[in-house]
C-alpha cells in the first residue's frame, strides 16, 4: 500500500516520507526540500548524505539532494551560496497516489526575506515522484511577477556508490565543459567515461534537446542510471512547450576541498552528478516556467 507520512526527523525537523507498495521508499525534508533518502524495493540506499550532515534548520543539508536557486555559486555575495532555496523552510502542498506511483508535491515563494536578497516574485514547485522503478524529481520554477529575471537552477544530487575512486560517468562526451578545478575550458568532453580519481568540479554545458541520459559505473555494474531534462512551459502549470538542453554538473572535493560537514574520508561514498541551468545566464519571461528533471532509476 502507498502512503505519505509527515513526521519530526532528525534536528527536530519534519520530513516527508513516501513509501511505495513495492518496498521503495523516499524522504523529503521541508528545509529546503531536500530529499535524503531513496530506497528501491530492494532496500538500497542510493543517495548519500554526509555523517556530519547539520539538521539545524540554518545549514543546508550536506548530500541528498540540495536544491539550487536562484543562483548556482555565489555570483551575488548578498545572497548564500547556491541560492536560499535549499536554506528556506518549504511548505508540502499535495500528496497524489495511483496505483503506479506515489508523489508528494512541495511548495516555495517569494517571502520578505527573500525579496530582501533577490527582488523578484517567484513560486518554485518540486515533486517527488515514487514508483517500483525509479524515482522522478522536478524542480519547476516560475516567474509570477511582470518582470523577467534571470536565474539559475540545480539538483544537487549526491549519488550514493562504494568508492569514488572506482567510479566513471558515461553519457558525457562531446559536451563541452568548464573545469572549476584546472580553470580550463570549455573544452569538449573526448571520453566515453569520465573517472573521478581526485577532486573533480565540472560543469558540463548541454548540448542536445530532450533527455540527458548519464550513468555511473563500477566496471560492468551500473549503480545509478538518471535521465536529465529542461523543458520551459508557457505557463506556470501549463504543459511544456518546448525542450531546452539540460546542463550537468560532476563534483568531488576528495580531501584537499572537503568541507567541515563532510569529513574524510566521507568524499569517497559518493558522486554529484547535477542536472540544471547552469553553464549561462538564463532569463524567465512573466508568467512562464521551466522544469529541471531528473529520473534516477537505481
Ligand atoms: O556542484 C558543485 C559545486 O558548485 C562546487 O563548486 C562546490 O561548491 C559544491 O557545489 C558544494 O557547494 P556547497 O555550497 O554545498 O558546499
Amino acid at each position: 500500500m502507498a502512503s505519505a507520512q509527515i513526521s519530526i526527523g532528525t534536528g527536530g525537523l519534519r520530513k516527508v516520507t513516501l513509501r511505495h507498495a513495492s518496498g521503495a521508499s523516499a524522504e523529503v525534508y521541508l528545509w529546503g526540500a531536500t530529499l535524503t533518502s531513496y530506497r528501491d524495493p530492494t532496500g538500497k540506499e542510493n543517495i548519500f548524505v554526509s555523517p556530519a550532515a547539520i539538521f539545524d534548520g540554518k545549514k543546508a543539508i550536506r548530500g541528498g539532494i540540495p536544491l539550487v536557486f536562484p543562483q548556482f555559486g555565489q555570483p551575488d555575495k548578498a545572497m548564500p551560496q547556491h541560492g536560499f532555496a535549499r536554506v528556506s523552510d518549504w511548505a508540502v502542498s499535495g500528496f497524489y497516489a495511483n496505483g503506479r506511483a506515489v508523489c508528494a508535491t512541495f511548495a516555495l515563494s517569494d517571502n520578505e526575506a527573500t525579496r530582501a536578497k533577490w527582488p523578484h516574485a517567484f513560486a518554485l514547485e518540486y515533486l517527488v515522484k515514487l514508483s517500483e522503478d525509479s524515482l522522478t524529481t522536478r524542480l519547476r520554477v516560475m516567474n509570477t511577477g511582470d518582470s523577467p529575471f534571470g536565474f539559475n537552477a540545480l539538483q544537487h544530487t549526491y549519488i550514493r556508490i562504494p568508492d569514488v575512486q572506482k567510479v566513471s560517468v558515461r553519457g558525457l562526451k562531446d559536451l563541452s565543459f568548464q573545469d572549476k578545478v584546472t580553470g580550463a575550458g570549455p573544452v569538449s568532453e573526448p571520453r566515453e567515461l569520465v573517472d573521478v580519481p581526485s577532486f573533480t568540479d565540472r560543469v558540463y554545458a548541454g548540448a542536445r534537446i530532450g533527455e540527458l541520459d548519464v550513468s555511473v559505473e563500477e566496471g560492468d555494474v551500473t549503480h545509478s542510471r538518471l535521465k536529465f531534462s529542461a523543458r520551459l512551459c508557457a505557463s506556470p502549470s501549463g504543459a511544456p512547450v518546448r525542450s531546452r538542453p539540460c546542463d550537468a554538473v560532476v563534483w568531488n572535493p576528495y580531501e584537499e576541498a572537503s568541507p567541515g560537514d563532510l569529513p574524510p574520508p566521507a568524499f569517497k561514498e559518493f558522486v554529484c552528478v547535477e542536472p540544471g541551468l547552469v553553464a549561462s545566464a538564463h532569463e524567465l519571461a512573466p508568467g512562464c516556467a521551466v522544469d529541471v528533471e531528473q529520473v534516477l532509476l537505481p
